[in-house]
Order: structure tokens, then sequence, then C-alpha cells
């Protein structure tokens, strides 16, 4: 059995102000062909369709437009989608009854009955795809009177075995948007939005028995110590740390129970790449090629002197500039300091500072006093 995992559409999301609608219709577009060329068995998406729990009108047609193009190819290829931590689960679940005559299968929540449970056969026999939208403890401690779970493993594991699954004889594959951890820490980037102090993460061994599980969350490409527990990542680069990842369509063939996966991964061709420079003004200027004038580009600039309206110049050769940020002795300087300053300063002393900066002046004795009452009240609250 043969599926595309994808994961983190995010649709509607942008880049640093920049809208990304034509470079997801493009990316959206190659993928609705390669299902035309290469026909698998199902496609999968691993949550976070949307980049926002309202999602903007644009984004909804381009979502309609994508699931569309998918459904108008014949035999139909069934479409299992769960909703990410992104997503609004009542919202992506809109007419979920209805599509399923349509071989779509919407699942936004766990139920009373537990994950939606979708099977499929091939020459093998029966694939169960066991869809688990994003979860939190507390949306499923009513279904475990008694014995509510407390952690974010112990909500996905009770939810699993809750399900009886035979894994010994049977194939099973799991579509899942948490934040699991092996026994390294998975690669992360500045596009994913975390707990604070890693709480929402899952341990991996709880999921290690299904024979496939197409994970959503992490942007970046990566299995979880296993090939067989992955994360697909993002079609496109959603921000700049990202821009050495090597972005692509997961295709997966599952073959009889217990033998081994393959996994290839099928080149897309974003619209604009995310790229990194860094150099002198004069050379960023020079070097310019004419493919990557239109790209994202993120600038660092390493020149000593100060420039004459850097960002007009280079806007002149660039038409997606990120940022420009500027790299050199004084910057370097600037930060070692804030390094020792910040540390040992108390908000008040801080803010003072800040204070002298934007005025030229010390605060007065009243104003200090004024600043001192506040930030005691907020750190009574
Ligand atoms: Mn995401």
């Amino acid at each position: 059995m043969k599926f595309f995992h994808l994961s983190d559409l995010h649709i509607g999301k942008q880049l640093h102000h920049y809208s990304l609608r034509e470079d997801q219709r493009e990316i959206l577009g190659q993928v609705t062909e390669y299902a035309r060329q290469l026909h698998p068995d199902a496609i999968l998406i691993a949550g976070d369709v949307y980049d926002k729990s309202v999602p903007s009108a644009e984004a909804v047609r381009l979502w309609d437009e994508f699931l569309t193009g998918l459904s108008r190819i014949s035999p139909r290829i069934p479409i299992l989608i769960i909703s990410g931590n992104h997503d609004s689960a009542e919202r992506l679940q809109y007419a979920s009854a209805l599509l399923k005559g349509q071989k779509i299968y919407l699942a936004g929540e766990v139920t009373e009955q537990g994950m939606t449970r979708v099977t499929l056969t091939d020459e093998y026999g029966d694939v169960t795809f066991y869809l688990l939208p994003f979860i939190k403890p507390s949306h499923v401690r009513h279904l475990f009177p008694g014995e509510e779970p407390e952690t974010y493993t112990e909500a996905v594991e009770k939810l699993i075995r809750n399900q009886n699954i035979d894994f010994i004889n049977k194939r099973n594959v799991l579509i899942s948007h948490q934040f699991y951890r092996g026994i390294s820490d998975p690669e992360t980037c500045d596009s994913e939005i975390f707990s604070v102090g890693g709480l929402d993460q899952v341990d991996a061994s709880v999921i290690r028995k299904f024979d496939y599980a197409a994970l959503g969350h992490l942007h970046g490409a990566q299995s979880v110590g296993e090939e067989k527990i992955r994360y697909c990542g993002t079609l496109l680069k959603y921000s700049v740390s990202e821009a050495s990842h090597q972005k692509a369509l997961h295709l997966v063939t599952l073959g009889e129970k217990g033998d081994p996966l393959k996994i290839e991964k099928l080149t897309l061709h974003p619209l604009h790449e995310v790229r990194k420079k860094k150099g002198t003004l004069s050379e960023l200027l020079a070097e310019v090629s004419p493919d990557e004038r239109n790209d994202f580009i993120s600038i660092t600039l390493t020149d000593e002197e100060e420039l004459y309206k850097p960002r007009e110049q280079l806007d002149q050769v660039y038409s997606h500039i990120l940022e420009v940020r500027i790299e050199n002795t004084r910057t370097r300087r600037k930060l070692e300091e804030l390094d020792e300053t910040v540390k040992i300063q108390s908000p008040a002393e801080a803010f003072g500072e800040f204070y002298q900066k934007m005025q030229g002046t010390r605060m007065s004795e009243e104003e200090e006093r004024f600043m001192d009452e506040i930030f005691e009240q907020v750190k009574g609250e």
C-alpha cells in the first residue's frame, strides 16, 4: 500500500508579512499533480491544515480548491485528515459526515467511541488507519472517569490502549499531531509553537507498535528513533531557520506485516526559495543572481562602517526581503554587554536605562517612584 504523508500545510500563513497564498497554491498544485500521476492508495494529512483557528476566507478557498482537486482524481483516493493545534477542531470537521461519502475522512476530535478508524485493503489484507487529532490531556479526561490522564504521554497511551488494536497480526497506521520525543531531542525550528517547559512532549515509545506513524507538528522532516515513526515536515519553508531544509512530499510504501518500509521523497519546486545571505552591502548588491531576485531573503550585513540607506539599496535588487540584520564588531560588542548586564539588572534598572536612551535624560525621582510602584504591583499579581 502506498500513501502520501503530508502535514502542517498552515494554509493562510504569512512569512514576515508576505502573503504565501500563491506559494501555497503552487505547492498544493504540485501535490495534486503527483497524486494524479502516482495514484497513491491514500493521502494522509497530519494536522495544522490552517495556520489559524479562524482561517481567512482566502485560506478556506485554497483548502477547498486542494480537496476538490484531489477528489476529482479517478478512481477516488481516500483522504484522511486530522486537526492540529493550529486548527479549530469544530471548524475543520465541518460537513465531515457528508464528506465521508466522498472518501474524505476528517477527524477534529476524539469521541466517546475513541479515534476515527479507516480500513483500506491491499493484496496483503487490511490496513487500519487511526486518526488521532491534536489532544491535550484535558480534552480526553472525561473519557477515562476515575483514571484521568495527567500528562500528554498518558493521554495518548490511554487512547491507544482503549482501541484494542491487534498489533500482532494486523497492519496499523497512526496519524497524529503531537510533540513526540524519542531518546534524543527532536530538531525544532522557528515556525513551530510549543508549550513552555516541554510539558506537551509525548514519549514516542507509546506509539512504537504501529507499523507506521504519520506525524505532524514538527516542521523539519525527521524520524523519531525509528524509521517508521516519522514527521514529514512542511511542504514549504515557513521560517528563516528552515533555509537549509530539504522540503519534499513523502511517499510511503507499506508492504506485508513486518516488512521494511519504503520512504520516497518527491521533489517539490517552490515559487520562492528562502535564503540567507551574508556579506558587505557592496558584495550583496554585486553578486545577486537573477533566480534569487524574487526569493525570500534574510540578509546579514557585515560592514563595519555606517551605511547609507542599506534597506533601500537592497530593495532595488531583491523583491522579497524578509529582514536585514547587521553583524559587525559593534553589534557583537553590544550583544556581549547585553549578555553581561541583562542578567543582573532589576526591571526598574532596565527600564531606567531604556527611559534614558529614549528621552536623553534620567527619570525624575517622582517618575522612578511611580515605576517602582508599578513593578511592585506586577510582582504582586
Ligand atoms: Mn504546525
